[in-house]
C-alpha cells in the first residue's frame, strides 16, 4: 500500500468546526506523552507532520488530516489526532473544555470506522483503563496499540505485554499491537488492522 498524500487540515476547538461531508475516520487517543504525534508520523512516513512536543498537553484540539493511500478501502480518508488525556499540569479551565470536546467527537462522528487507543508499554494509568471502559460504553471498540516497545529489554517484552494485556482487563481473542516510532515495528500490522476495518466497514 502506497500513502499519496498526508495533509494537515485543521484543528478543532469546537465541535462546529468538526470536518462535514462523508469521509471516513479513524481516530487516536492517548494520555498526553504517550507517543501519538510520533506514532502517527511513522504510519504515515512524515517527519513532522503531527507535532512532537516535549510539553505535552497544551494543544487541546481535535487535529485533522486528510490522507490518501492506494488501498481501495481508504483511498481517502481522516486521520484524527484527537486531545491527550491525565496531564496534570493541564490548566484546569483547558482540562474542563476537552472532555466534552472528546465527547462530542466520539459521539457523533457517524463515519468513524475505528479508535486506535494508545498505551505506554512502560506504564499503563487508571486513565487508560477508565478511557478503554469508557470507549466500550460508548459502543467503540478501540484497536489497542502499546507504544515504545523498543524501550523494553528483550527478555521482559513477552512478559510486559502480557501484563498489560491483563490489567487493560482485555479477553483471550483481543490482540495488542507492540509498536515502535522508532524502529518501524507494528506499522505494518497497524495498517492491515485498518485496511480490514475500512474493509469490513465498506459499503
Ligand atoms: N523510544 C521511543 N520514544 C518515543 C516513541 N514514541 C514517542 N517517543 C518519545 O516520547 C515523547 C512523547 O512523544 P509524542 O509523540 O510527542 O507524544 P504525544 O504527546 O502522545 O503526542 C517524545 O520525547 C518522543 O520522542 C517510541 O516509539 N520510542
Ligand atoms: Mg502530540
Amino acid at each position: 500500500m502506497k500513502i499519496f498524500a498526508a495533509e494537515f487540515i485543521k484543528s478543532c476547538v469546537a465541535s462546529e468546526q468538526f470536518p462535514s461531508g462523508d469521509l471516513r475516520e479513524v481516530a487516536f487517543v492517548g494520555r498526553s506523552n504517550v507517543g501519538k504525534s510520533s506514532l502517527i508520523n511513522s504510519l504515515l512516513h512524515r517527519r513532522d507532520l503531527a507535532r512532537v512536543s516535549r510539553t505535552p498537553g497544551k494543544t487541546q484540539a481535535v487535529n485533522v488530516f486528510l490522507i490518501s493511500t492506494s488501498d481501495p478501502h481508504l483511498s481517502q480518508f481522516y486521520l484524527v489526532d484527537l486531545p491527550g488525556y491525565g496531564f496534570a499540569n493541564v490548566p484546569k479551565t483547558v482540562r474542563m473544555q476537552w472532555g466534552p470536546l472528546l465527547e462530542h467527537y466520539l459521539l457523533g462522528r457517524t463515519a468513524l470506522l475505528r479508535v486506535v487507543l494508545l498505551v505506554d508499554s512502560r506504564v499503563v494509568t487508571d486513565q487508560d483503563r477508565q478511557t478503554l471502559a469508557w470507549l466500550r460504553s460508548i459502543r467503540h471498540d478501540p484497536l489497542v496499540v502499546v507504544t515504545k516497545v523498543d524501550k523494553l529489554k528483550a527478555n521482559e517484552r513477552a512478559r510486559t505485554l502480557r501484563q498489560i494485556h491483563q490489567s487493560l482487563g482485555l479477553a483471550g481473542g483481543d490482540a495488542v499491537i507492540p509498536y515502535s516510532s522508532v524502529t518501524g515495528e507494528g506499522k505494518d500490522r497497524l495498517w492491515g488492522s485498518l485496511r480490514e476495518a475500512a474493509g469490513r466497514g465498506a459499503t
